[in-house]
């Protein structure tokens, strides 16, 4: 008899948020992944969220051991990118691993690839932009990002592909959404500036808007976008 873990769930969407890093207390992409997790459980979807580390390896075996667990059909990381104001749906995850910062564990990285035998990059395979759509209809700001940093959130967005890719096409559709600032967080003195900042309500349905949108089969928008610089 085949072991229940290893029994996929094309149903069911796994979301993920970072615990706090850089020295804060408080890192609102873990609320937010909890909270749109609750919100889709009452709208009946299967959904479930898990805190990640902020370890480049850490990162990787809590999630492993998450898509074991729970061979979601529906894979949405999402982690802080404190200083943006709009919620940020990535297009690429690229292979490298360059930390201005320290991660958790104290491990800095200079410009070493996260695999490597891995591809230089791998794209989302969320839908992008019917998502940033689907949440400016929501009157979320949102954008499209063409970089998801060279820190732990790329490390675990590569992460996340690379091993969906691995699961031989029962993982339909995963990403990552880096998010602002919760409004009233608690923050660093040192970092007492204004940031940018949405409620964290607004983070929340971001990722519940994102979900839903995964979870469509409709294939994504065919409209032109990008950046130019
Ligand atoms: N943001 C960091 C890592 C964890 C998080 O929430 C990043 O953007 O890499």
């Amino acid at each position: 008899m085949s072991s229940p873990h290893l029994a996929a769930h094309p149903g069911r969407t796994l979301l993920t948020g970072f615990e706090p890093f850089g020295g804060e207390r408080h890192n609102p992409s873990w609320p937010a992944a909890r909270e749109a997790a609750r919100t889709l459980r009452r709208l009946g979807v299967d959904a479930v969220a898990e805190r990640l580390p902020c370890t480049f390896a850490g990162s990787s075996r809590v999630l492993e051991t998450a898509l074991a667990r729970h061979r979601p059909g529906v894979v949405i990381a999402c982690g802080l990118a404190g200083g943006r104001s709009h919620v940020a749906v990535e297009r690429v995850a690229v292979n490298l691993q360059d930390a201005r910062i320290p991660d958790n564990a104290g491990h800095q990285p200079a410009g070493d690839p996260i695999d490597d035998a891995g591809p230089a990059a791998y794209f989302s395979s969320l839908p992008v932009k019917r998502t940033v759509a689907a949440l400016h209809g929501a009157r979320i700001p949102a954008e499209l990002s063409l970089s998801a940093g060279s820190f732990v959130c790329n490390h675990v967005f590569y992460e996340v592909m690379r091993r969906a890719e691995a699961q031989g096409g029962s993982v339909r559709s995963a990403g990552f959404i880096h998010l602002p600032w919760d409004e009233g967080a608690p923050r660093r003195a040192a970092e007492a500036e204004p940031w940018p900042a949405l409620p964290a309500a607004d983070l929340a349905r971001a990722l519940v808007i994102a979900a839903q949108e995964a979870a469509r089969p409709a294939s994504d928008l065919q409209q032109a976008a990008g950046a130019l610089y």
